[in-house]
């Protein structure tokens, strides 16, 4: 595991003399899209700087098989410091040090649910957080004239939320959460700070997307993780919410790309990312459990624990402009994400399996 904190000494200068090489900033590198992002710009070349919070665990297990240990610094390009998006000073001083081409801001209390029960705490990071960081990117702008510098905010579909499919960026904003409010203050103002002071900053508005990597208790994971640990026999009940809401889910590893693509056009714009296919929670399940020989009836139990004040009913985006004008489109179709994240859990319960019959760990209740 990473022991970041030897990483963030004394800040040095990030280039380590060549002055070809991008930089890149991202917060929320210890996240799912992060560890992708992280991947996608250190094959184009990139150094790769992440801001990460501090935890009383490591938090960094998406991340360590690209980690190298500080020891042998001068081979690493990714890089790792402490900072925090409710700590305004420790954003502007990690701009000033490591002198970014590109910033992702990628950090965010992103789970909608416990939204609801951390309300404030999540427009603090979700909608604050933002404008901390386009305000430190501003000021870093101004006092050192760096004005080349790019902006990415990782808007999301549940921004849409009531408003019926398909969703386009000219589609009005209706949101269902303290989460998704919050995304709707972090748009707008970045598209503030794009008007106001020039700032080359985009919105993504990605629709879900997942992987083996996804948090555990988010739907898909949660389902896969579930499928893996009946199928080897350490669990047989999965308690679900609502299996009707729709989601447009894509693959996290095709999404990082129309990122990096947002930053690399003429001009700063705003696009929604999608599959334009979308599925509901039951029709997740029954692929999910079909493709491992199970009925998901015979396991799913529904806890009224997991329904929401409010809920997003149905999202499919329309993506026809970043296909027209960032070139970009999805690799991995519905059922071949829902495969490749089975077959990964089936595998890790498999480890699982090993540890519980030796009498090293219990065999845990779902997430
Ligand atoms: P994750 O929940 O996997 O990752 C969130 C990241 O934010 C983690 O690195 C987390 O750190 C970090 N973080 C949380 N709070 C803070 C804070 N106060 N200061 C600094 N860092 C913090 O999210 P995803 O990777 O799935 O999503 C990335 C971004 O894209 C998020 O903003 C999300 O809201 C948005 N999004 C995601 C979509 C999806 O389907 N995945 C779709 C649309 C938008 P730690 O590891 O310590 O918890
Ligand atoms: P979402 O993802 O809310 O779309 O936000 P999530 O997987 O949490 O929920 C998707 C749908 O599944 C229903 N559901 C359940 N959800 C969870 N988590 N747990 C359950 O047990 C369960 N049962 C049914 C939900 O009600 C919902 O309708 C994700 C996050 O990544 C956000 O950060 C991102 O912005 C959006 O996707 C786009």
């Amino acid at each position: 595991m990473a022991d970041s904190s030897s990483t963030t000494p004394t800040p040095t200068p990030s280039t380590n003399g060549d002055t070809t090489r991008k930089v890149a900033l991202i917060t929320g590198i210890t996240g799912q899209d992060g560890s992708y992002l992280t991947e996608f710009l250190l094959n184009k070349g990139y150094e790769v700087h992440g801001l990460i919070r501090r935890s009383s665990n490591f938090n960094t297990q998406r991340i360590d098989h690209i980690y190298v240990d500080p020891h042998n610094a001068h081979k690493a390009r990714m890089k790792l410091h402490y900072a925090d998006l409710s700590d305004a000073s420790s954003l502007r001083r990690w701009l000033d040090v490591i002198l970014p081409d590109e910033v992702y801001n990628l950090a965010a209390q992103s789970h909608v649910a416990v939204s609801f029960e951390i309300p404030d705490y999540t427009a603090d990071v979700v909608a604050t957080g933002a404008l901390r960081l386009l305000e430190a990117v501003r000021s870093h702008i101004d006092a050192s004239g760096r004005s080349h510098i790019r902006y990415y905010q990782a808007g999301s579909s549940e921004m849409f939320g009531s408003t019926p499919p398909p969703q386009s960026e000219t589609t009005p904003f209706h949101p269902r959460s303290p989460y998704a409010a919050s995304k709707v203050a972090a748009h707008w103002y970045t598209v503030n700070y794009r008007e106001a002071y020039g700032i080359f900053a985009c919105n993504g508005i990605l629709f879900n997307h997942e992987s083996p990597r996804r948090g555990e208790n988010f739907v898909t994971r949660k389902i896969t993780r579930a499928v893996g640990r009946i199928k080897i026999g350490l669990q047989s009940k999965l308690f679900l919410g609502n299996l009707q809401a729709s989601r447009d889910w894509g693959f996290a590893g095709d999404y990082v790309e129309a990122m990096w693509l947002m930053l690399q056009q003429e001009k700063a714009d705003d696009y929604v990312v999608a599959t334009e296919d979308s599925h509901t929670v039951e029709e997740f399940l029954e692929v999910a459990f079909g493709y491992v020989g199970l009925n998901w009836k015979d396991h799913v139990v529904i806890d009224k624990r997991y329904f929401r004040p409010t809920e997003v009913d149905n999202l499919k985006g329309d993506a026809s402009k970043a296909k027209k004008i960032l070139g970009w489109k999805p690799k991995v179709s519905f059922e071949e994400l829902v495969r490749m994240m089975v077959d990964n859990d089936v595998e890790m319960a498999k480890k699982e399996k090993v540890l519980v019959d030796a009498g090293y760990i219990d065999a845990q209740q779902q997430p």
